[in-house]
């Protein structure tokens, strides 16, 4: 059996990349980090809570990686963990860039020192770009022009992934992902957002939503297609970078419109727009070209547009009408594991 080990596995994709590494018959490890509230709602909607291994370590703290490495013995290292919220890296640009970006060093060297054989995937984002020209969607050779604490961290992070590659021979790949949602995204998160707030107010819970900019435009997918990416991009012979998105760009209106229309209002009626949630600087416009992955890693999206606005609405009424017949959200429940789950220092694992 193979093992791997997923840091940000409480994360919308360390969730899913978790159960399709279950699914494929890996042993899966994963870090979280101790938090006043424990926050494993996402593998407890997924239903692979119980399946997992869980190693408390923090990715401001070395040594805590180094002994993740050592615990789980694994292949493959996917590094999802970062503080990875655009807007929240104006207010907090340094502990960002701790996390973001050094993070990425902080993980790299704790596989230098232990087993350079570990094949590497690094969570690099559509955000380094900061521009797309609209006549030509973004591909790997297009240039850099992060807009963001969030996007300079990243770039940091791309370099010095790309550095160990070439420095220390290791297999470390660079997926460039474009946004993609789910109905696991964080509710900070504007799909997520707006079908939360379109589902409860069709519900009668909630009267209008305010947001930011509402002509933004982003290359949205669905977030279970893209976690397959990253595995796939740990499977070829030799390690690269890769976009990965649809080659298909929408307005954060066209969302709005789109999902309040599918619960059968108009999003005019319900949309504010507050100034609060403006960035000082925001990125206009992505559009990413995957041609690449689709043509050395045989990789496709397989949700589009429609049916992404489509899912996630309809998880989030599902939930409100659970919630409002006397049903707890899983994240209500605090959930503790059985103790064995927790694998710490004085419980390593000898195989
Ligand atoms: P997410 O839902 O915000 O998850 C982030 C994960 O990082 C969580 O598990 C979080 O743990 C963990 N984390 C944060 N700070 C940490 C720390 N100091 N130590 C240990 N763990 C820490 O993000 P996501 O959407 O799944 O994205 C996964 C990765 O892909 C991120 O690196 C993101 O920047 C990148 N990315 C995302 C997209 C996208 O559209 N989703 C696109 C391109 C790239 P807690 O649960 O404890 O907070
Ligand atoms: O949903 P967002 O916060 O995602 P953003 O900034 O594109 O970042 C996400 O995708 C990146 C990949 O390109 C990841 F690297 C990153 O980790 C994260 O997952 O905002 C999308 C757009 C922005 O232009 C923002 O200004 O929506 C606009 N927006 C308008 N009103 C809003 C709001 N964004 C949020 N979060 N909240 C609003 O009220």
């Amino acid at each position: 059996m193979k093992r791997v080990l997923i840091t940000g596995i409480t994360g919308q994709d360390g969730a899913y990349l978790a159960k399709f590494l279950l699914d494929k018959g890996y042993e899966v490890f994963g870090i979280y980090r101790r938090l006043s509230t424990p926050n494993f709602w996402r593998l407890q909607y997924l239903d692979i809570f119980d399946r997992l291994h869980l190693i408390g370590a923090d990715l401001i703290d070395e040594g805590s990686l180094i002994e993740a490495i050592h615990i789980s013995q694994p292949e493959e290292v996917y590094h999802l963990a970062a503080q990875s919220f655009v807007w929240s890296s104006f207010e907090e640009p340094i502990s960002t860039a701790e996390m973001t970006g050094l993070g990425v060093t902080r993980i790299l060297e704790a596989i230098r020192h232990v087993n350079r054989d570990i094949r590497f995937y690094q969570a690099s984002t559509s955000e380094l770009f900061g521009y797309s020209p609209e006549d030509e969607p973004l591909h790997e050779g297009s240039p850099f022009q992060p807009q963001s604490p969030y996007a300079a961290a990243k770039l940091y992070g791309y370099w010095i992934t790309t550095i160990y590659r070439k420095g220390y021979g290791m297999y470390a790949c660079n997926g460039i992902l474009f946004n993609h949602e789910s109905p696991l995204r964080g509710l900070e998160f504007i799909t997520r957002k707006l079908s939360n707030a379109a589902a409860r107010i069709s519900l009668g819970l909630q009267k209008e939503i305010s947001v930011g900019n509402l002509d933004a435009m982003r290359d949205w997918g669905f977030a279970p297609d893209y976690v397959e990416s990253m595995w796939m991009m740990l499977q070829e012979d030799e390690p690269d970078d890769y976009v990965v998105a649809t080659n298909e760009s929408h307005s954060v209106r066209e969302f709005a419109e789109k999902v309040f229309s599918r619960v059968g209002l108009d999003y005019r009626d319900h949309v504010k727009v507050d100034k609060k949630f403006l960035r000082p600087l925001d990125v206009r416009y992505l559009r990413g070209d995957y041609r690449k992955a689709r043509e050395k890693l045989g990789w496709r999206p397989k949700v589009n547009f429609d049916d992404l606005v489509s899912l996630m609405v309809k998880a989030d009424q599902e939930r409100w009408k659970r919630w409002m017949n006397g049903e707890q959200f899983p994240w209500d429940a605090i959930h503790y594991p059985h103790e064995n789950q927790f694998l710490s220092r004085s419980e390593r694992i000898t195989r």
